[in-house]
């Protein structure tokens, strides 16, 4: 892919992934070390990343964004780290940052899992709006400013599993989501809430062409409770910067127990509704994609089992094939699909 260089934004912000890497590692051991050591582990990463980064290296991937709001580099750079430990954080090896921005779905840019990095050069976010509608008392059309300048950001490192059996492991920036829809003051009526992705025919080649398949804008939705739950969260960022347009920018949901399709990119509306609101895959193959898509080993997709997946970066000679975990290992959310059957709401 080619290669473009940062114009904007000077090399002192740019903070690599082997230094969020040794942050991390820092941050974990930091305590019991004594600051020489520290030092020295600061400056080498540690040996699973040295095989991962060697043997997958790729070429740098780029943010792809056309500019950066200062406001928004200041609230990522303020932001406060994930748990040491508990579900917003996990140990397991962090997915490369070179996987997590060339590796994408995003069919707006095209169906190859390298489209969205290819074609998503100088992707705009600046300025962009968000519409609130349906059942609340504060609808209306909101900058992005309006919508994130009141919260503080916070890291969470989660596990995404996509549908086609693959998963990463990637450090999120973003809002709690109950923290924003809550500003928004949703009503008794409000049992569902439904995210729409831009359409915008000169950024998105696959929103011009003849042979679209997807009915433009890719639309999701979860229950109102899905969307408070805790572990939901607006993504604004990943590693230690603003979120690339190849994973969402500048808004993407991010819900770790689902598969992969159910956290919708670059999100221009956000609408409070009584009813179950449609969703981008269950229109297109409803046998295939439900609405509620909780990530379940036990239910196969009816062209693949879901028992297992590949963890990323994975190849012929290092699949790395890991068993899947109930709800993607998120346990805690079990409670909200009590009494339902989670073989017919898949
Ligand atoms: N607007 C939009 N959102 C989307 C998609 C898409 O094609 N368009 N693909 C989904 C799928 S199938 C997955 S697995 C994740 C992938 O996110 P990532 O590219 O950041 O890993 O985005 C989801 N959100
Ligand atoms: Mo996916």
């Amino acid at each position: 892919m080619l290669i473009k260089t940062r114009k904007e934004i000077p090399s002192s912000e740019i903070t690599p992934e082997s230094v969020y890497k040794a942050r991390r590692q820092f941050l974990k051991t930091g305590a019991n070390v004594a600051l020489g050591a520290a030092g020295a582990s600061l400056l080498s990463p540690t040996a699973s990343a040295q095989v991962g980064d060697s043997l997958f290296a790729r070429a740098p991937a780029d943010i792809n964004l056309a500019s950066r709001p200062d406001w928004l580099v200041q609230k990522v750079a303020e932001r406060k780290d994930a748990p040491a430990t508990g579900s917003f954080n996990t140990d397991e090896e962090l997915t490369p940052f070179s996987d997590v921005t060339t590796y994408n779905n995003f069919y707006e840019f095209g169906t190859g899992k390298e489209d969205p990095s290819n074609n998503a050069s100088e992707f705009r976010i600046d300025p962009w709006s968000v519409e609130v509608a349906g059942e609340c008392a504060k609808p209306g059309t909101y900058t992005l400013e309006d919508v994130l300048k009141p919260h503080t950001f916070e890291e969470r490192v989660y596990r995404l599993r996509c549908v086609e059996a693959w998963s990463m492991v990637i450090p999120w920036i973003g809002i709690p989501m109950k923290d924003l829809l809550s500003r928004f003051e949703p009503n008794g009526n409000a049992q569902y809430v439904k995210f729409t992705t831009l359409v915008d025919r000169d950024q998105f080649p696959a929103q011009r062409s003849r042979f679209a398949t997807i009915d433009w804008p890719y639309q999701e939705g979860l229950r109102m409770d899905e969307a408070m739950h805790p572990l939901t969260l607006m993504a604004t960022g990943l590693y230690d910067d603003v979120l690339p347009a190849q994973n969402g920018a500048p808004l993407r949901l991010v819900v770790p127990w689902k598969y992969g399709f159910k956290s919708i990119k670059s999100i221009v509306k956000i609408e409070f509704t009584r009813d179950m609101p449609n969703n981008t895959w269950n229109d297109l193959q409803p046998r295939e994609y439900g609405f509620y898509a909780n990530v379940n080993p036990n239910v196969s997709h009816p062209r693949w089992s879901q028992a297992s997946e590949r963890r990323l970066p994975s190849s012929l000679f290092m699949p790395r094939r890991i068993d899947t975990m109930m709800f993607n290992g998120y346990e805690e959310v079990a409670s909200l699909y009590e009494g339902m059957d989670l073989r017919r709401n898949y």
